[in-house]
């Protein structure tokens, strides 16, 4: 990555990254997604340990299909999301030293999905940090059309922690960062194996799908190392959730691991 793409994206919050993935590596990718998704039977979310999240909100689940922590039971989808050379890029962007994986996630964009509603992803997490990013990769083509993303260009500079949820009209987060009014939206269509990073708290949405096609993404959060607790669950299990004080470290390996350094 160039000085140019890192000083670019720390401006913007937000960065897209053509042919991300070779079409051997998105055919690879993809089908460990799909099939991973295939394996997780009834309505929870989260696959392995992790808090009791299952769908069951009626436009929330027309958003998209959201499945969770799929590194647990996809060694295919854990290598990718856990490579040395994506560490590499996420410290490089954020200068940061070390990450660890917050949360994956598969989004499934069906025909006729809702749109995703405006909103910054660090403030449901269990830390706060100004340095938390996610990839968000483009398994088939996103477009216009069937719902590609939209980054609101440097709004990571001006993001507290107040936030919208995804249940909410499209533009309920303007209501809470008026300002944010004046900034137009970068829409983000990607071709598949295509990948976008954005900060943790970046501003971004995507539209509607209409089209008859699904729209499929695998994305993964990041959280630095050293990163602590805020007394807020999200995903994670009740018994480490239990044993957690507001300022511990989260540094479990078993929950969060650590993204490895080139050539350890
Ligand atoms: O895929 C989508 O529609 C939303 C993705 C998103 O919000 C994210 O990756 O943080
Ligand atoms: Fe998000």
């Amino acid at each position: 990555m160039s000085p140019e793409q890192v000083a670019a994206y720390r401006d913007q919050g937000f960065m897209v990254c053509p042919e991300f993935l070779d079409p051997a590596e998105l055919q690879d990718l993809r089908a460990a997604v799909l099939e991973a998704i295939a394996s997780m039977n009834g309505r929870r979310k989260i696959a392995g340990p992790g808090a009791d999240l299952q769908e069951g909100n009626e436009y929330y689940d027309r958003v998209f299909t959201q499945r969770i922590n799929l590194w647990r039971i996809s060694d295919t989808v854990g290598r990718y999301l856990r490579s040395p050379e994506l560490g590499a890029m996420l410290s490089a962007l954020e200068g940061v030293s070390g990450f660890r994986v917050w949360h994956d996630q598969a989004f499934i964009k069906e025909p006729f999905a809702n749109p995703t509603a405006l909103h910054i992803d660090n403030p449901y997490w269990s830390f706060y940090s100004r340095h938390s990013i996610s990839i968000w990769i483009a398994l088939e083509d996103a477009t216009p059309e069937n719902g590609c993303l939209c980054f609101m260009p440097g709004t990571h500079k001006l993001a507290r922690y107040d936030n919208a949820f995804l249940r909410d009209e499209f533009s309920a987060l303007l209501d809470m960062y008026p300002e944010m009014r004046e900034i137009a939206p970068v829409v983000a269509p990607m071709k598949a194996g295509d990948a976008s990073f954005h900060n943790g708290l970046t501003a971004h949405g995507a539209g509607v799908n209409m089209t008859l096609k699904r729209r499929a993404a695998m994305s993964c959060a990041y959280m630095p190392d050293g990163s602590t607790f805020n007394g807020q669950q999200n995903v994670l299990p009740d018994s480490y959730f239990s044993t957690l004080k507001i300022g511990d470290v989260l540094d479990n390996d078993q929950i969060n691991p650590r993204l490895a350094a080139i050539g350890s």
